[in-house]
């Protein structure tokens, strides 16, 4: 089985910087590239940097990424999405138009004789008991009712100020380095309980491949600065990097 996994794409409905929108060809380039590549996408949260499907509105301006996911899975890949901390508020819209299966706290799978644990990670850094509260008040389903019942427009703006403070609260490089830690952590655990053998998380933003006891950690990184992403293929898992370059791609 060929597995690819991405997470932390932050796709913005308003790009603001030439970074922004480079990050933006980047991953639609990359989605382009996998055409037949792979049996399965695994898209392992804050994938766009806010979701919200109306019951008959979506946001145009993720017209490009719905598409290229869309080519991807008429091509004969299985893709299925885990919920990040940017993109929860779910409506059918990715069951019925995409095919796409959700999940909202994480997925087990077993393939080539691995048992793969997914999950986007929020949970499982060395959380403050603000964050767990904030994020279970946001889940409830009238919060989400709410937001939807607001003039679109108005809920975009009010969702970039909310996303953006998200964003700068995990800026710091210290802060960094304790959630990673917390990852690794919970990722031992759930190797240890024989759980799974791969745990693969994201959210950190940091790419990488960690040995554990009897199994391994794997977080696939950011399309921010590092445009990561993890292969499983037969078994092996992979770290790889993507550049527009090809001569640059490990
Ligand atoms: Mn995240």
């Amino acid at each position: 089985m060929r597995i690819c996994v991405i997470s932390d794409i932050h796709y913005k409905y308003r790009p603001q910087t030439p970074e922004d929108r480079q990050n933006q060809e980047l991953i639609l380039s990359f989605l382009k590239s996998s055409l037949g590549k792979y049996d399965l996408l695994v898209l392992n949260g804050d994938i766009f940097d806010l979701w919200y499907d109306w019951q008959r509105l979506i946001i145009k301006q993720y017209f490009p990424l719905l598409f290229a996911l869309k080519r991807l899975q008429e091509e004969g890949c299985q893709i299925v999405y885990l919920s990040g901390n940017h993109d929860f508020w779910f409506g059918d819209f990715f069951q019925r138009y995409l095919g796409v299966k959700l999940y909202p706290d994480h997925h087990i799978i077993e393939a080539d004789g691995k048992k793969l644990y997914f999950c986007h990670g929020d949970l499982h850094t060395v959380n403050d008991l603000r964050y767990q509260f904030f994020r279970k008040l946001v889940r409830l389903p009238f919060i989400k009712h709410i937001f939807g019942l607001l003039h679109p427009e108005f809920a975009l703006s009010l969702g970039c100020k909310l996303s953006r403070s998200s964003r700068k609260r995990t800026d710091p490089a210290a802060l960094r380095a304790r959630k990673s830690a917390g990852l690794i952590k919970f990722a031992d655990n759930i190797i240890k309980q024989e759980i799974a053998d791969y745990v693969i998380m994201g959210h950190s933003h940091q790419p990488l491949v960690k040995e554990l006891s009897s199994g391994i950690y794997a977080n696939s990184g950011d399309w921010i600065s590092s445009h990561s992403y993890l292969e499983i293929v037969g078994g092996e898992l992979a770290l790889r990097f993507f550049s527009l370059n090809k001569e640059n791609q490990s």
